[in-house]
C-alpha cells in the first residue's frame, strides 16, 4: 500500500464525515398531537415568532380528523416546553368569505412587519382550483384582518419581506409553471396588488437532491451579507419523496439576485420522528426564532407530517458553511453546473 493510501485509509473515518448545522432538542418532538386540548390527527409545519416579552408563539398547522387543515397557536416561555395551546383552534377556514379556503389552511410563516407594527402571516389556502397564497394580518394573535387571496393556484410556500424593497413590498412564493417549481418573488405597494414577478432560485435538475421542486421555508433570515434562505428540496424516489433543507443568499437591496447556493443539503431527515408519520422523509420549517445574542437561530419544523420539533444552529455557521459549500447563481455557471 502507498504511503498516501494508507493516509487516506486511515482519514477514512474523518473523512466520511459532514458539518451538523443545525443540532436536534433532546425533548424532540417538541410537540405532538397527544398535547392537544381538543380532538385532532396531527400537527406540524408550525410558523415561529417571539412575542414582546421574549416569549415563543408558534402557529401550528393542526390537520383535523377529516384531513383538513386550521392554525392553532401554542406559547411558551422557553421555546421548548410548557406550551400553552389555544383551547380551541385559532384560525378556522372562513369558507362564507373565503370560499379558498374550503379545504383548509395550512403552512403559515410569520413575518413582523415594524412599518405596520403587525405580523403578517403567508398561509396556503386550500381550494377547488388548488392550493394558494393568502394573507392575514394580526396585532395579537387573536383578532385577524384577512387581506384574501393574494397568488392564485397553484401557489404556495410564501413568506413576506418584512420592509419594503425600493418602496414596494416582497413576498416569495412557489407558482407552479409549466418550467417547474421553483421559488420567485412577487412586488405590491399595498399587499393587496401583486406584479413585478422574478424568479428568484431555481429547482435543479436531474439527480439532484432538489431537482424539479424546491419551496422556501421558513422566511428569509436577514444578515448584514444578505437574506439568508433556509428552503426545502424535494427528491422523488422511485417509492415516496425525501424532503431536505438546503442554504442560499441573496442581495439585500435586489433579493432576486442571488449571491450563493449551497451544493449539499445541509438538514435531512434522520430521526426515527422525521422518517416515520403520515408522510415519511419530511421536514419542513415554517418559522424560526432568533436568541438574544443574534446568532442563534431555534428552526421549528414539521416532522413527516406528524409533529413539530426543534433544532438550533448558528447563523455565522449557516453563513460559514455556504462560503466553503456554495457557489454562485450567474446563469452561465448555473447552466453548466445543473444542466
Ligand atoms: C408539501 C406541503 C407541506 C407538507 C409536505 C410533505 O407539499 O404540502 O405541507 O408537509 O408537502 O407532505
Amino acid at each position: 500500500m502507498s504511503i498516501l493510501a494508507e493516509k487516506s485509509f486511515d482519514n477514512k473515518a474523518v473523512m466520511n464525515q459532514h458539518e451538523t448545522l443545525f443540532h436536534r432538542h433532546p425533548a424532540n418532538p417538541i410537540l405532538t398531537g397527544k398535547d392537544w386540548p381538543y380532538s385532532m390527527n396531527s400537527v406540524f409545519n408550525a410558523g415561529a415568532t417571539l412575542l414582546p416579552d421574549g416569549s415563543t408563539l408558534l402557529l401550528c398547522r393542526v390537520e383535523d380528523r377529516r384531513g383538513l387543515s386550521h392554525l392553532c397557536v401554542a406559547r411558551s416561555v422557553n421555546g421548548v416546553d410548557g406550551w400553552q395551546i389555544d383551547r380551541e383552534p385559532t384560525l378556522i377556514p372562513d369558507v362564507e368569505r373565503y370560499p379558498e379556503e374550503l379545504w383548509g389552511i395550512e403552512d403559515p410563516r410569520i413575518t413582523y412587519v415594524p412599518e405596520l407594527k403587525q405580523y403578517a402571516i403567508a398561509y396556503t389556502s386550500y381550494s377547488r382550483g388548488g392550493p394558494g397564497v393568502s394573507l392575514a394580518l394580526t396585532k395579537d394573535f387573536r383578532a385577524y384582518e384577512r387581506l384574501g387571496v393574494v397568488m392564485s393556484p397553484d401557489d404556495k410556500d410564501a413568506a413576506l419581506l418584512p420592509r419594503r424593497i425600493n418602496g414596494l413590498w416582497a413576498l416569495i412564493h412557489r407558482p407552479m409553471t409549466p418550467l417547474g417549481a421553483h421559488v420567485w418573488i412577487s412586488y405590491s405597494p399595498d399587499l393587496r396588488h401583486w406584479g413585478n414577478h422574478k424568479l428568484m432560485l431555481e429547482a435543479r435538475r436531474g439527480a439532484w437532491w432538489d431537482a424539479n421542486k424546491i419551496g422556501i421555508s421558513p422566511p428569509p433570515i436577514e444578515t448584514p451579507r444578505g437574506w439568508l434562505m433556509i428552503y426545502h428540496g424535494v427528491r422523488r424516489t422511485p417509492s415516496s419523496s425525501i424532503y431536505r433543507l438546503g442554504l442560499a443568499l441573496f442581495d439585500l437591496e435586489q433579493p432576486e439576485k442571488c449571491l450563493i447556493r449551497g451544493d449539499s443539503w445541509m438538514f435531512a431527515p434522520e430521526a426515527e420522528y422525521e422518517r416515520h408519520g403520515d408522510v415519511q422523509d419530511v421536514v419542513f420549517p415554517c418559522g424560526y426564532t432568533v436568541a438574544p445574542d443574534g446568532d442563534t437561530i431555534n428552526l421549528y419544523y414539521g416532522a413527516a407530517d406528524s409533529s413539530i420539533a426543534l433544532a438550533r444552529g448558528s447563523i455565522r455557521g449557516l453563513l460559514a458553511w455556504l462560503d466553503a459549500n456554495g457557489h454562485s447563481e450567474h446563469a452561465h455557471d448555473r447552466r453548466q453546473r445543473h444542466g
